[in-house]
């Protein structure tokens, strides 16, 4: 097959064949009013996109500063790209691409702390979104409240080295426009958390305090942090999709990104120094972000999470193959049904779960089930948890619910007897393996000592009855599984 010459570049953008959408304004008039925490797949497929749109229609404030907080690969992707990257819209119908334009520069904050923190303090910068997943927040999951003593934040609180978590820089970039007498940008949290603008809000709060109080007042009376729910399954891109969409653009794209059609964003319209003309690319405002947010995580995430543990169980690599298997579409179904008496749905949801399973059964997004299955102590509280407590309290039946939670603790139990906390993929990997390897091998001895880390499963999940009942009968079916 015949190699690819020359790479996606503004210079290069003319030479891409007609069917790829590009830009639709001049990239050079870019001004960045944006900087983004975690550039990863998920916001270049999501809130760039929307940008992107915005900017073809409105003015070229709203450049995107993307900022990878650990690694240095996308930066060094996408530098010598100018920021253009490629998206790969795939569904039954066909794939289609388009270059977006919106990331007018990216870096890497380890090797770029000072830069960083300069743009983030500029008078253009008038919003700082985050994707930095849920562990990026460093939370206590089951309390959602700030650890300030996990490593990181220690040392960002105690000023050991250069700001390096949201919370150092962020405060820090707000100590400087306050200091610069400029008024303080948005705080923008796209991430799956429950509540995510108020759960910021407060973990930045509870850091700014520790560090200094009267920049803590300033924060509660002058930062607005929205909420948001934002949607798009965007699974990580494969050496196979770039070689592949590489062939199609005619040139080399160091890291496309691939995606489904559907994309959905609700955002709660508090933008004191204004925001991009978003409604262009699709997003909707709404000052009821809870009704939209628990419906997308719990039915959408939450089935994920259940289809992942168990797919892993039984074999199945990618979701569309998971939710072919009937056991776990009947699972999926189930859950459905009962997390949906849980919130006050903002639109019919069984219409949603038939769209949803439509999205599952995606054949060419090939989402891996390993992929979600990470960070699951993470995960759990918002998209199992909180439905499962508020069914147990009302003594509904929560026969599915209980059997996704089974499912992780199956997962977690294979995982650690192969291979030791280092196969889990958690940020509470060591607890979790600690719990497996100290209890003994019968189920009810597995149930009790994962249910008992109280960081997942707070304190009054252990003490239902019906709970660890229904855990101890589905383990035990679970953990016979051959793949
Ligand atoms: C997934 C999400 O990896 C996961 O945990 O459930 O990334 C999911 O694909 C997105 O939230 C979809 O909007």
């Amino acid at each position: 097959m015949a190699e690819v010459e020359g790479r996606l570049s503004d210079r290069t953008l003319a030479c891409l064949p007609p069917a790829v959408s590009r830009p639709a304004y001049d990239r050079s008039a870019l001004r960045t009013g944006i900087v983004h925490l975690g550039v990863g797949a998920f916001h270049r497929a999501h809130q760039a996109v929307c940008t992107d749109e915005a900017l073809a229609e409105g003015p070229p404030d709203w450049g995107i500063l993307g900022v990878s907080l650990r690694s240095v690969a996308t930066c060094e992707a996408l530098a010598p790209q100018d920021g253009l990257y490629t998206l790969a819209v795939r569904d039954a119908g066909g794939e289609q691409l388009r270059v977006v334009g919106a990331l007018k520069t990216v870096l890497s904050a380890p090797h770029a702390r000072q830069n960083l923190l300069g743009a983030m303090a500029a008078p253009d910068t008038r919003i700082v979104g985050l994707t930095v997943t849920e562990k990026g927040y460093h939370l206590d999951p089951a309390s959602r409240d700030l650890d300030l003593e996990a490593p990181a934040v220690a040392a960002d609180l105690a000023g050991r080295g250069a700001p390096a978590t949201i919370y150092g820089l962020i405060v820090e970039a707000l100590r400087r426009r306050r200091a610069a007498g400029l008024a303080p940008f948005t705080v923008l949290s796209s991430d799956n958390l429950p509540d995510n603008g108020k759960v910021l809000r407060r973990a930045m709060l509870a850091f700014a305090g520790a560090r200094d109080p009267g920049l803590e007042k300033w924060l509660a009376d002058a930062v607005a942090f929205p909420s948001t729910m934002v949607d798009r399954i965007t699974p990580a891109t494969t050496a196979e999709d770039r070689a592949a969409i590489e062939r199609s653009l005619g040139l080399v794209d160091a890291w496309p990104v691939v995606t489904e059609a559907f994309s959905q964003w609700v955002v709660e319209d508090r933008f004191p120094l204004g925001r991009p003309a978003w409604e262009a690319g699709g997003a909707v405002f709404s000052s009821d972000i809870a009704a939209w947010e628990r419906m997308k995580l719990r039915m959408l995430n939450g089935a994920h999470s259940a289809l992942a543990y168990l797919g892993q169980l039984k074999g199945c690599a990618t979701v569309d193959a998971a939710v072919a298997n009937p056991e776990i579409a009947e699972l999926v179904e189930g859950l459905w049904r009962e997390t949906a008496e849980t919130f006050l749905a903002p639109s019919d949801p069984a219409d949603y779960a038939r769209a949803l399973m439509a999205r599952f059964r995606n054949p060419t997004l090939c989402h891996r089930t390993a992929q979600i299955a990470m960070d699951g102590s993470q995960k759990l509280p918002g998209r199992l948890l909180e439905p499962l407590r508020q069914r147990l309290s009302t003594g509904a039946p929560c026969r599915h619910l209980t059997a996704a939670v089974a499912a992780w603790m199956a997962y977690v139990v294979r995982q650690v007897r192969a291979g030791g906390a280092e196969a889990l993929d958690d940020p509470l990997a060591h607890t979790i393996a600690q719990s497996v390897l100290g209890a003994g091998a019968s189920p009810a001895s597995l149930v009790a000592a994962l249910l008992s880390i109280e960081a997942i499963f707070g304190r009054d999940l252990p003490e239902s009855e019906a709970l660890c009942t229904g855990l101890v009968e589905e383990i035990d079916r679970l953990l016979v599984i051959k793949r």
